[in-house]
């Protein structure tokens, strides 16, 4: 397969400084030799340049940075639709502000494609608020809920030029939802499988029922993972530790049969902040698990198609 990688060194949409070293971490934690030694081809773009900012003014006063996120996520569009033209975009974040800018340029391609774009959201949050309910003002905190279509982001985040549908979206790790997303999430028809429900059934039958719907659609599949997808005890380099999150072998599961699946069409690694890590071991866990969604396995065995 052919890799292309961005950078998108975003920080303010998680309220603290490092995310913005994320990139360059997941570079120096051999990324680009993990996933050539697996056979594949890459080029690295490099880092996206925002667009200009914008003097903008919402009534929500809480909200951070929003002429940063939008201007970036102007960008982000555009470098996401011409990156998914003939190759495999690696989205490197950045905190998870930049999947606002990925999932729309993604959606386009998509429907450019005539082909129903799929999301797998793994992380602890949905990141479904609007920038009106949002009480962080954290904008981590929105882009699922922007490309998906919700409303309040007219005026201020780009229009959409294609939208994900909100019934094509599994989140799968959620275990810390403000009020106004369970209640946003359930009116949309988002597919949540919170740690609730990995307990009770286990990830693999969850997951594996999602991959179905998309290789029955013949959908694009975009994954997004949060490093707070995982657990904090694996996986210390992130702002917002939740405990209680995917184990080592959930996670590399996870990735294993989305690689089995031949499904996957992009990918964003985001929230891994380099301030926060011990001796690399986050950003070097985010690689490999990027390894074995791109191949890299135990034995051979045969492959599942969906
Ligand atoms: C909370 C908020 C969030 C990521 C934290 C948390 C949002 N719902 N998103 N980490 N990636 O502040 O809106
Ligand atoms: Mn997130
Ligand atoms: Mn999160």
């Amino acid at each position: 397969m052919h890799c292309t990688i961005l950078g998108a060194p975003i920080q303010a949409g998680s309220g603290r400084m490092g995310c913005d070293m994320g990139p360059s971490a997941l570079r120096t934690a051999g990324l680009a030799s993990a996933l050539t030694e697996l056979g594949h081809t890459l080029t690295d773009l490099g880092t996206v340049t925002p667009a200009a900012f914008r003097t903008v003014t919402h009534g929500n006063a809480a909200l951070k940075a929003l002429p940063e996120i939008t201007a970036w996520t102007e960008a982000l569009t555009e470098a996401a639709y011409s990156a998914s033209a003939d190759a495999m975009p690696i989205f490197l974040g950045g905190d998870h502000s930049i999947s606002a800018g990925t999932l729309a340029g993604i959606a386009r391609r998509a429907a450019d494609l005539g082909r129903p774009l799929f999301v797998l959201w793994l992380d602890a949050h949905p990141d479904f608020h609007t920038l009106d309910t949002t009480a962080s003002g954290n904008l981590h905190g929105v882009p699922l809920a922007y490309a998906s279509g919700q409303a309040g982001f007219e005026g201020y985040f780009p229009s959409l030029k294609a939208q994900v549908d909100p019934k094509r979206i599994c989140a799968l790790g959620i275990r810390s939802v403000d009020q106004a997303e369970r209640l946003a999430l359930g009116k949309a028809g988002v597919t949540v499988h919170d740690m609730r429900m990995i307990d009770e059934h286990g990830i693999a039958p969850l997951l594996r029922a999602f991959l179905e719907r998309v290789g029955a659609e013949n959908g694009m599949l975009h994954v997004s993972l949060d490093v707070d997808f995982l657990d904090p005890s694996i996986a210390p380099a992130v702002g917002t530790t939740v405990p209680g999150g995917a184990t080592f072998r959930e996670a590399h599961l996870v990735m294993e049969m989305l690689h089995d699946s031949g499904l996957v069409t992009s990918l964003d690694l985001v929230e891994l902040n380099p301030f926060l890590d011990e001796r690399g071991r986050t950003a070097t866990l985010m690689v490999d698990l990027t390894a074995s969604l791109m191949g890299r396995r135990i034995m051979d065995r045969p492959t599942r198609s969906y």
